[in-house]
Order: C-alpha cells, then sequence, then structure tokens
C-alpha cells in the first residue's frame, strides 16, 4: 500500500481512512476475544489512532517501523492487509506468520513492518539496526520505534538510543505516553515531566507533541525524519496519547475511573480530524458516512474470512521457526520435527 501524503486533500482522507479502520478492526478484534473467538491475548489501540497515523504518514514506503504488544494500528498506518491480520489473530494459515506469532507478533518485513513485540522495549534495538543497516547500505530510509511510556525505563532503549545517537543512525524512537504501563500511571513509573526529557542525556533533540492531533505527530515525525536523512542523527518524540479500553481484552481497571477516560474521550483524534476535513471542505458528513461504512464492511469480511480460514498444518509446526542456513540450528530444526527434541 502506498505511502500518505497528509499534506494534500486525499492523503487527509487517507488518514481518517486508516484511523477509522484502526478503529473498527480493534473494536471487532475486542468482541471477537470477548466471544472466545481469538487465542491469546490481545491489546487494542482504541484512541491512540493519531499516533500511529501521524507517524506512519510522515514515513515513506520503504522506511520501517517496530511495533510493540499493542500492534494492529501501527501494521494499519504501515499499509498491512486487514486480511492477514485478522486471520493471525485467529492463529490461521493466511496470517501474516502462517498463524504462529497470532495478536503480539503480526510481521511483514516486505511492507517494512518489522513486528509487533511481546517484549516490552524489544522495538528501538530493532530499529537501530535497521537504521545501521541503512546507513551502511547507504539507502535513503529510516527506521522509527514505537515504544511506550512503561517502557522508557528499560535498559535495552538506552542501548539502542545511545549507538543510533553516537553513530548518527538515520532511527526516530517514538514514545507512546498512553498515561499508563499496564495500571501504573506515568508519573509513577518516572522521575520527569516529560518522557522527551530522555534525549537530553544523548545529545539528541527531543519533542513532546499532542498525540491526539495526527497532524501534530505527523509534522514532529516530518522533521525527524528530515534530520535522519541528513545523517544528524536520531530525535526522541513522546506522543501523548490514552488508550480508552484496559491494557488487555478483560482489563477490570481499577487504577482509572470512567469520568478519567471521558475527559479524554472529548479530545478524540478521529473527531477532531473529522471536523476539522468538514470544516475545510475537504470531505461531507455523507462522504464520511459512507467511509465508515465501507470499513465497517471490510473489517466484517475480514473477520468472515478469518474465521473460514483453515489453521495450519501440525506438520508445519517447526517450518519458519529456525534459521536452517546454520547447520547446528538445522540439525536442532530437524530432530525438533523428528521428536520434539526429547533426544537432545
Ligand atoms: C520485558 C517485559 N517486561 C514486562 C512485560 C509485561 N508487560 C506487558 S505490557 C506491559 C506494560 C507496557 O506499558 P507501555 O510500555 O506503557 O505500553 P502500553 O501497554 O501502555 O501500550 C508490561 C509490563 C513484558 N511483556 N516484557
Ligand atoms: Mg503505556
Amino acid at each position: 500500500m502506498v505511502a500518505i501524503d497528509i499534506e494534500t486533500q486525499n492523503g487527509q482522507k487517507e488518514a481518517l481512512r486508516r484511523m477509522l479502520t484502526i478503529r473498527a478492526f480493534d473494536t471487532k478484534a475486542g468482541e471477537l476475544f470477548g466471544d472466545g473467538e481469538l487465542p491469546g491475548f490481545v491489546h487494542l489501540y482504541i484512541g491512540e489512532e493519531a499516533v500511529g497515523v501521524g507517524a506512519c504518514s510522515a514515513l515513506e514506503e520503504d522506511d520501517y517501523i517496530t511495533s510493540t504488544h499493542r500492534g494492529h494500528g501501527h501494521c494499519i498506518a504501515k499499509g498491512l492487509e486487514l486480511e492477514e491480520m485478522m486471520s493471525e489473530l485467529y492463529g490461521k494459515a493466511n496470517g501474516y506468520c502462517n498463524g504462529k506469532g497470532g495478536s503480539m507478533h503480526i510481521a511483514d518485513v516486505d511492507a517494512g513492518m518489522l513486528g509487533a513485540n511481546g517484549i516490552v522495549g524489544a522495538g528501538p534495538p530493532l530499529a537501530t539496526g535497521a537504521a545501521l543497516t541503512s546507513q551502511l547500505k547507504g539507502e535513503d530510509t529510516v527506521a522509527l520505534a514505537f515504544f511506550g511510556d512503561g517502557a522508557v525505563a528499560q535498559g535495552q532503549i538506552h542501548e539502542a538510543i545511545n549507538l543510533a545517537a553516537t553513530w548518527d543512525l538515520p532511527a526516530i524512537f517514538l514514545v507512546e505516553n498512553n498515561q499508563f504501563g499496564e495500571g501504573t500511571p506515568v508519573e509513577k513509573q518516572h522521575n520527569l515531566q516529560n518522557l522527551s526529557e530522555t534525549a537530553e542525556a544523548y545529545n539528541i533533540p527531543g519533542f513532546t507533541v499532542d498525540g491526539m492531533d495526527v497532524t501534530a505527530v505527523y509534522e514532529a515525525v516530518k522533521e525527524a525524519r528530515k534530520r535522519a536523512l541528513e545523517r544528524d542523527g536520531p530525535t526522541f518524540i513522546e506522543a501523548d496519547t490514552y488508550r480508552y479500553r484496559g491494557h488487555f481484552e478483560g482489563d477490570q481497571q481499577p487504577y482509572r475511573t470512567d469520568e478519567d477516560i471521558a475527559i479524554w474521550k472529548e479530545n478524540d483524534a478521529i473527531e477532531r480530524f473529522r471536523e476539522r476535513l468538514i470544516d475545510a471542505g475537504t470531505i461531507t458528513e455523507s462522504e464520511f458516512d459512507k467511509m465508515e461504512s465501507e470499513i465497517s464492511e471490510q473489517v466484517e469480511a475480514a473477520a468472515e474470512t478469518a474465521k473460514e480460514a483453515d489453521y495450519p498444518d501440525p506438520s508445519e509446526a517447526y517450518d519458519d521457526m529456525f534459521n536452517t542456513s546454520v547447520p547446528e540450528i538445522n540439525d536442532f530444526a530437524q530432530q525438533m520435527r523428528t521428536d520434539g527434541g526429547e533426544n537432545r
């Protein structure tokens, strides 16, 4: 899927479409999970759509992103297909990881999506690696890592930023400050007013932006990308946002009230952007309604296809799991296939 040019009217409509798609997809994922249709866990991105879409709108198709356990929105923002995503949530063979990854491991390297990640803080080192590859190959691409406020105190993030800053790598570190790491409020996790102050330790630019404003996120990432491509090194961006749903589906959320959530919903990113586009004459009310119903049909169709799709054959359980170009690993993989590794 092509990158969005949010500076054009069509690009703005596409950004709105992708935000709506994220919301519809994750609303459906929540329903399906509640009905016992999906294995594992799902962490929904509802409320945070402007961060993923604003950031990916400032990227080109061949740029890279790394994601988190809350990755569906990043995938859609980067242009991944709903059917393969939903099938992956179901653990079906036609999913992005042939059904072996599930919600927390969707990846599509060809689309520049280097993976959702169940390990908090594991994305930034991958982004630093992708940025190093880009620098060594002399390519005009950047790597952006999405991570949460709960990941900011993770050691590997600091190792990743330090190397990227020291080597002037074309990387962008984007914290989605959704105010909580699981049930812990951000102010109980960090001794900082703004998480973007982290940048000072690495002598790189750091900004805090309104993560409920898709164009504010876009502008910050656009500037960071420009800097990265000029070989001026990484930028650290904090986007202030809020998740409307629990940390995971089923979370009883004793750490906040409905009133807390309502305050953020008044500033809803989709509603704000919709109003702006209507006021500017970019989209009409009826075009918006049509867009919403088309998206709803697409999500329903993706869910239907995923439900009907086949599970992977048990004989494929160990396929794509090992780097078989390394003889020792290949031997191990073969053993796993024959006896499940019992005789090692
Ligand atoms: C290394 C590691 N430690 C702990 C966990 C358990 N865990 C999963 S999500 C999460 C909170 C993450 O919070 P944040 O980074 O703010 O992301 P958010 O869920 O708010 O999007 C934790 C502690 C984990 N998955 N990985
Ligand atoms: Mg968080």
